[in-house]
């Protein structure tokens, strides 16, 4: 399988589930820092994701998925006994899906637009910053009385997606300074060696 990735970007949320699950993955870098995106190999990346955006899985029968959510949860689903996601059907599953869902449309998508949109000016961006802090209080209250991780003591996929998300703050200058448990699940999250080595190859590949 392949997955098209730019690092520093959301795509790092599927690398790290593919390691911690033990799946090889071919990577292939996008450009995402001028248009048409493109690769190597694809001059328009457009061709491979109509959005234009990372990440993509490719298959090994040449089918291609988009969007991170649905992305994590193939990968995990694949190597159910990693228990990055909990079974289909179970409550828990449920519970995982509504933590990627609130990753995905409160954290995620406020965060991007002025790391990767700033046209969108200052006035959302100050919008942006009172519910980002917002969502972290809630997930703040969350990993204090429930954690160490959102699902409970076990490392699941979400915790990866919201991992790659919150890891903007110092780029995009969100204080974490009020979010003591968030600091510390960042912190524990960041040695895993699922991040350390999915890091170090997206630099080893941007340098190359
Ligand atoms: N809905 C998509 C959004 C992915 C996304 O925002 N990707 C960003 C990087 S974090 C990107 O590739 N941006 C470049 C672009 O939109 O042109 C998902 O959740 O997978």
């Amino acid at each position: 399988m392949k997955l098209y990735y730019a690092p520093g970007t959301c795509s790092l949320s599927p690398h790290i589930v593919a390691r911690e699950a033990g799946i090889p993955l071919v990577l292939e870098r996008v450009d995402i820092g001028r248009l048409p995106h493109s690769t190597a190999n694809i001059p328009d990346f457009g061709t491979i994701n109509p959005n234009g955006y990372v990440p993509v899985l490719e298959l090994d029968d040449g089918s291609l998925l988009t969007e991170g959510v649905a992305i994590v949860q193939y990968l995990a689903d694949l190597m159910p006994e990693s228990g990055l996601a909990p079974a289909a059907g179970t409550r828990e599953r449920y519970q995982f899906q509504s933590w990627l869902t609130f990753i995905s449309s409160e954290l995620h998508k406020m965060y991007s637009p002025w790391l990767f949109h700033p046209e969108y000016g200052a006035d959302a961006e100050a919008g942006a910053r009172d519910r980002i802090r917002q969502r972290l209080a809630f997930v703040e209250t969350h990993l204090a009385g429930n954690g160490p991780y959102l699902m409970g003591s076990r490392f699941t996929a979400a915790d990866a997606y919201l991992f790659t998300i919150v890891e903007w703050s110092s780029l995009t200058r969100i204080d974490l300074t009020p979010f003591p448990a968030v600091r510390d699940y960042l912190a524990r999250i960041a040695g895993r060696p699922s991040v350390v080595e999915a890091r170090a190859a997206e630099r080893r590949k941007a340098a190359a």
